[in-house]
């Protein structure tokens, strides 16, 4: 097989030849072609069956010890302006970055398949849509990007139609983390990952294309692509609005975009339905209200702490159909991790007998790969070409200290300063140091393909095109007390704070005016059928000392952004301290 698109076939045709790659298959997304590669992966040793009786169709993939995350010092932004990709991204000069790629990958497929995985994030008939197309190495990668992504014939249909695709070249070469790059030239559409199987690394169709590509493309055709969950809140009278959430990696919003409601609310007809859980493409739309899609089609989420507990509906989807990765099993082979339940596993992520002295059994990052569609509360809105119409927008982050459970910005601007002010405590979605507290505008600092000052004056213009912008919340479920214990309970009692936030954005609440926000008076959050009450005072204090640390703080990252940062977002600023100065 090949395509109809001459440029297309031309580009698989160069990287076959410098890659000399034994095969090229064209991946046309079927179960047929699905089950060959699982047998093939089973036959590497790349896949393991899981049990058969209680996870039909699951397997898992133990990855390399040296390659389970993202790599973000590793990362580069490849503009031919080094200020266009900002200091929020690690920069290389184009044509340096494609000829250390080049080297890397001349040869690197000998004796391997190539596989053409045609994609398109987002519903396949949806003008908000964009597709691209990964040439990997790596079945796993295959099996994951057909999870993950709508990928195959119609995909490519849809590609050859429009002449225009995100081009994504990965292999894992040998995993050397010396000679793994993941690099990205938004100026012209393109990716290149090198010496990596991991997810956020290797499945190109998530990071790399539909947040760090996909972001620099909004901004020149009008739109946002953002690091944010979409779900879907309806309430006893059948209406159901919609809300976006971003969060740093590993701060629950996977959890967050299936939650189950309180019982109180359950019995009185609240529901919850998930649209998307990590990305979320947002359109101003013709209305004055911003559309959101979830380019997605899968889950990638992380597994530790997913127990019935804290996501019952993420393990009604894990049952079947899935597959893991770095997780531990059971002696009788099923998939286990810290946080399930108490059963003790067998072996741990790295095959070993388990041994506690050894560390976690499963590891901190490993995660599952399962279709949206097996989620207990998926949304049939997922596939609405349109997408869904969103009411408010949440800005999270791990914070032990100062952020109050919920504030709401004053208008769109100020809720542009709230999101370029977040940080939270760093989590192991990531190589590198766990709990240190690091600026993450918008969650998307690891995934913003341009200069943050340019980003932010983005999502100035964007707002100012909307006639019925959404509220803009900040959201803190993290906060602790003085032994260090969370305050709030979280998980599903969020649904205590979202319906504050929908009252909000329907007018049908007052709210406390403060120098940073607008809080709920203590009484105006439901904690009916909480078992123990959390302090709310606390909650919902803000310290205006610490606010001041805090503004000069985030004055001082903006500042590293120098002339790039709108005039509008620093005299935001300016007002907010002027008002906490009082
Ligand atoms: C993810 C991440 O995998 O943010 O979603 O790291
Ligand atoms: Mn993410």
């Amino acid at each position: 097989m090949s395509s109809k698109l001459r440029s297309l076939n031309d580009w698989v045709e160069q990287v076959a030849a410098h890659t000399r790659a034994a095969n090229v298959q064209w991946c046309d997304g079927s179960q047929a072609e699905n089950d060959r590669l699982i047998e093939l992966m089973l036959e590497s040793g790349d896949l393991e069956r899981l049990n058969p009786e209680t996870h039909p169709n699951c397997y898992i993939h133990r990855s390399d010890p040296n390659d389970v995350a993202r790599v973000e010092h590793l990362t580069f932004v490849c503009t031919e302006r080094e200020e266009d990709a900002g200091p929020n991204n690690n920069w290389m000069a184009p044509g340096e970055a494609r000829a250390l790629m080049s080297g890397l990958f001349a040869g690197c497929m000998e004796g391997r398949t190539l596989y053409v995985v045609p994609y398109c994030m987002g519903p396949i008939d949806s003008p908000l849509s964009r597709c691209g197309v990964e040439i990997t190495d790596s079945p796993y990668v295959v099996a994951n990007m057909r999870l993950m992504t709508r990928m195959g014939a119609d995909a490519l249909e849809r590609i050859e139609r429009e002449g225009r695709f995100v081009k994504g070249l990965h292999s894992t070469g040998d995993l050397d983390p010396d000679r793994r790059y993941i690099m990205h030239f938004p100026e012209e559409l393109s990716i290149q990952s090198f010496g990596s199987g991991y997810g956020g690394n290797a499945l190109l169709g998530k990071k790399c294309h539909a947040l760090r590509i996909a972001s620099y493309q909004a901004r020149s055709e009008g739109w946002l692509a953002e690091h944010m969950l979409i779900v879907g809140i309806e309430n006893p009278q059948g209406e159901v609005r919609y809300v976006a959430g971003a969060f740093p990696s590993a701060c629950g919003k996977t959890n967050l975009a299936m939650l189950i409601p309180p019982e109180t609310y359950r019995e009185a007809g609240w529901k919850v339905w998930t649209v998307g859980d990590d990305i979320c493409w947002l359109h101003p739309g013709e209305d004055g209200r911003l559309w959101a899609i979830n380019p997605e089609s899968g889950f990638f989420g992380v597994a530790p702490g997913t127990s019935e507990s804290t996501n019952p509906n993420a393990l009604a989807m894990l049952d079947r159909d899935a597959i893991f990765t770095n997780v531990a099993v059971t002696d009788d082979n099923q998939p286990w991790w810290e946080g399930l339940d108490d059963r003790v596993p067998a072996r741990d992520w790295r095959g070993r007998g388990f041994d506690p002295r050894r560390g976690p059994a499963a590891h901190p990052n490993s995660r599952f790969t399962v279709p949206i569609k097996r989620c207990p509360s998926y949304s049939e809105q997922a596939e609405s070409p349109d997408g869904v119409p969103i009411d408010a927008i949440l800005f999270g982050g791990r914070r032990a200290t100062l952020a109050p459970l919920v504030l709401e910005a004053s208008d769109w601007n100020h809720g542009v300063l709230l999101g370029a002010g977040m940080a939270s405590e760093t989590t192991a979605a990531a190589t590198g140091q766990v709990g240190v507290v690091r600026r993450d505008p918008m969650a998307m600092k690891p995934f913003c393909g341009y200069n943050f000052g340019d980003y932010w004056a983005h999502w100035l213009a964007v707002g100012d095109k909307l006639s019925r912008p959404p509220k803009i919340f900040q959201v803190n479920w993290f906060r602790r007390n003085g032994d260090g214990r969370f305050i709030w309970p979280g998980f599903t009692d969020n649904m205590r704070v979202l319906e504050w936030v929908l009252a909000r954005c329907r007018g049908e609440v007052d709210a406390r005016q403060t120098a940073v926000g607008a809080l709920p008076e203590v009484g105006d959050i439901n904690l009916e059928g909480l078992d123990a009450v959390p302090d709310m005072e606390a909650l919902l204090a803000v310290d205006p000392e610490a606010w001041r640390d805090e503004l000069e703080a985030v004055a001082g990252y903006l500042s590293e952004f120098g002339g790039r940062v709108p005039e509008t977002l620093k005299e935001m600023l300016a007002s907010v301290q002027k008002r906490l100065a009082r």
